[in-house]
């Protein structure tokens, strides 16, 4: 343990511990730019710099370890005067563009400026002015994520989070040295041209505006304001619990009552239940391993309902595609239903024809859902994809007081109706244990398996595995950090029947467009409260969705039917 004392108060820390932890477990506020729970700091903002008994300069409490006896000041005049002069030199440089910035109100720079009182000299630095000739300066060519190099502080935390410290995919790296440095593509690709798996990992970390989502609420907001089309939303499973945080409520929170009482607000005329296909995914992709089972062929099955994962496979191991499930993703699963089953019909004539169809919005954790909603083949079944930070946008800019919204709320059916086995999907290995629960019931083997594995649950764990009586070993692999160094040997071959693949760590719940979050915690909180509510779920198996069950009875006949297959299942390309 080491003892300290910091603006005169005293805090025990344990070794390895920095100033900057220090300071918040004194509960004392030290300004951060380019530090991030987990990734590590290159102490570049210079915003957190601290005074220590004894060293001539000022240190950066982001990196500074945190030493027995240190005596540590975080306000005096000159600190102030420094990050005022450091906070000014950022500014100087960035874009006078907040207004129309799509992280206005959410931007870390935007509030350290706010808060400050900065003075700013943008008059003299118009927009566009910090051009960067010799980089790629603005890129929307990738469907999921959008990059504007002008807004750029060079924290770092991009080339950190798409790189060693998380997803490993190295598709954002420096270019320059020193003051000049800037992350940059791999030869400066624009997006679309690396290969970047569209996870998001990187949006959710950026303190500004120069890494984010595709934005597409202003998209939805047209539509739904005109009122000329019918208008359906479904919700991810871990969207309704995260959302709160974008209202200021504790990590963990769960808001599906107030979720859906906000969209009907919006002006959308039904709010679905993307958990209803997460069952019904489950029933198609439980059934298609125990045929390869049967079969003997194409094992281990890959999971299949993360977009960057099949992005990954189709980018760098095409030799591997047979193996994914060709179950189609949940959100795909209820766009198609939505748009091409009984619920259309139900709404007239020209829809029963094709000549009118519903208008398909989904919010999710994730970035990638958004080209998912685009691959070919299951492309124009879901309209639009919103990220839970796009739709929080936009629910503040109608002004919806989200915290005041009633709790009490139920999704509209038949495309509503879910089980514990659904909610589970958002966390990782979630959709493993769920495929486990209906397994059993079609081998018939309830009795001796399991309702709950604990071995599969989890946001640390990179793999989980556990031995499932009568079907086999299954893999469970938390980011694609994982999973591709799982691949870098042939032993998954023999050693598992199926494989999750989750290309975020933790799952959805931890997705690329998920709130962004400076609590260390958070993952745990979000897979806390999926769990929870898988527990207090009155079905917790999805072959027990009565929906689901009347859906076999009167359209797709049975799992993996000719009709299931046709509105059900898609297809890879290498
Ligand atoms: Fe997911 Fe899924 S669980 S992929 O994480 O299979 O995004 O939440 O909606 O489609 O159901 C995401 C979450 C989500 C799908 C489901
Ligand atoms: Fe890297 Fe993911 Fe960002 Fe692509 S979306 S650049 S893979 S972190």
């Amino acid at each position: 343990m080491i003892e300290l004392t910091i603006n005169g108060r005293p805090v025990e820390l344990s070794e390895g511990a920095t100033l900057l932890d220090a300071a918040r477990k004194a509960g004392i506020h030290v300004p951060t730019l380019c530090h991030y729970p987990g990734l590590p700091s290159h102490s570049v903002c210079r915003m957190c710099l601290v005074e220590v008994e004894g060293e001539k300069k000022p240190q950066p409490a982001c990196t500074t370890l945190a030493k027995q006896g240190d005596v540590v000041e975080t306000d005096s005049e000159s600190l102030r005067a420094f990050r005022r002069s450091n906070g000014e030199w950022l500014l100087a440089r960035h874009p006078n563009d907040c207004m129309r910035c799509e992280v206005n109100g959410t931007c870390r720079l935007q509030r350290l400026v706010a808060e400050n009182q900065w003075e700013e000299h943008w008059e003299e630095v118009p927009p566009g002015s910090r051009d960067h000739p010799e980089h790629v300066s603005s890129d929307h060519t990738s469907p999921s994520i959008w990059r504007d190099l002008s807004k750029c502080i060079e924290c770092g935390l991009c080339a950190e989070a798409c790189g060693e410290a998380g997803q490993q995919q190295y598709v954002i790296g420096f270019a320059e040295r020193g003051d000049e440095r800037l992350p940059v593509t791999v030869f400066d690709a624009p997006l679309s041209e690396t290969n970047c798996i569209s996870c998001g990992q990187c949006t959710l970390v950026c303190p500004v505006g120069a890494l984010i989502e595709a934005p597409h609420w202003h998209d939805v907001l047209n539509v739904l304001d005109s009122r000329k089309r019918v208008s359906v939303v479904q919700v991810a499973p871990a969207t309704r619990i995260a959302i709160s945080e974008e209202f200021g409520m504790k990590p963990g929170t769960v808001s599906t009552g107030r979720l859906i009482n906000a969209l009907r607000a919006l002006g959308f005329d039904y709010v679905f239940d993307t958990n209803f296909t997460a069952d019904l995914t489950i029933m198609e992709e439980g059934s298609e391993l125990l045929a390869r089972l049967e079969a003997g062929t194409r094992l281990p099955l890959f999971t299949s309902c993360c977009p960057g994962w099949v992005n990954w496979i189709e980018l760098n191991r095409p030799d591997l595609l047979a193996h994914l499930s060709t179950t189609k993703s949940p959100q795909q699963m209820h766009g198609a239903m939505t748009k091409r089953g009984n619920f259309a019909r139900s709404l007239g004539p020209e829809f029963s024809d094709g000549k009118a169809e519903p208008y398909v919005v989904s919010v999710m954790p994730c970035t990638a859902k958004k080209d998912e909603a685009r691959r070919p083949g299951m492309s124009g079944d879901v309209d639009h994809v919103l990220t839970t930070r796009e739709l929080a946008r936009m629910i503040r800019s109608r002004d919806i007081a989200f915290g005041a919204l009633d709790e009490d709320g139920s999704f509209d059916n038949p495309l509503g109706e879910s089980t514990g086995a659904a909610q589970i999907f958002g966390a990782s290995g979630g959709v493993m244990e769920a495929m486990v629960r209906t397994a059993a019931h079609l081998k018939g083997l309830e009795d001796q398996i399991p309702l709950e594995w604990q071995q599969l649950r989890g946001v640390h764990d990179a793999v989980k595995t556990a031995s499932i009586p009568g079907v086999g070993t299954v893999a469970v692999c938390n980011g694609i950090a994982a999973a591709q160094r799982m691949l870098e040997s042939d032993d998954w071959r023999t050693e598992f029947v199926a494989i999750e693949v989750m290309a975020c760590s933790g799952g959805c719940l931890g997705g690329g467009g998920e709130p962004k979050s400076m609590d260390p915690d958070v993952l745990k909180k979000r897979s806390k409260a999926i769990y929870d509510m898988d527990a207090r779920a009155p079905r917790r198996r999805s072959y027990e969705n009565t929906d689901v069950r009347k859906l076999y009875e009167t359209q797709l006949h049975k799992p993996n039917s000719a009709a299931a297959h046709h509105l059900l299942h898609t297809h890879y390309s290498g």
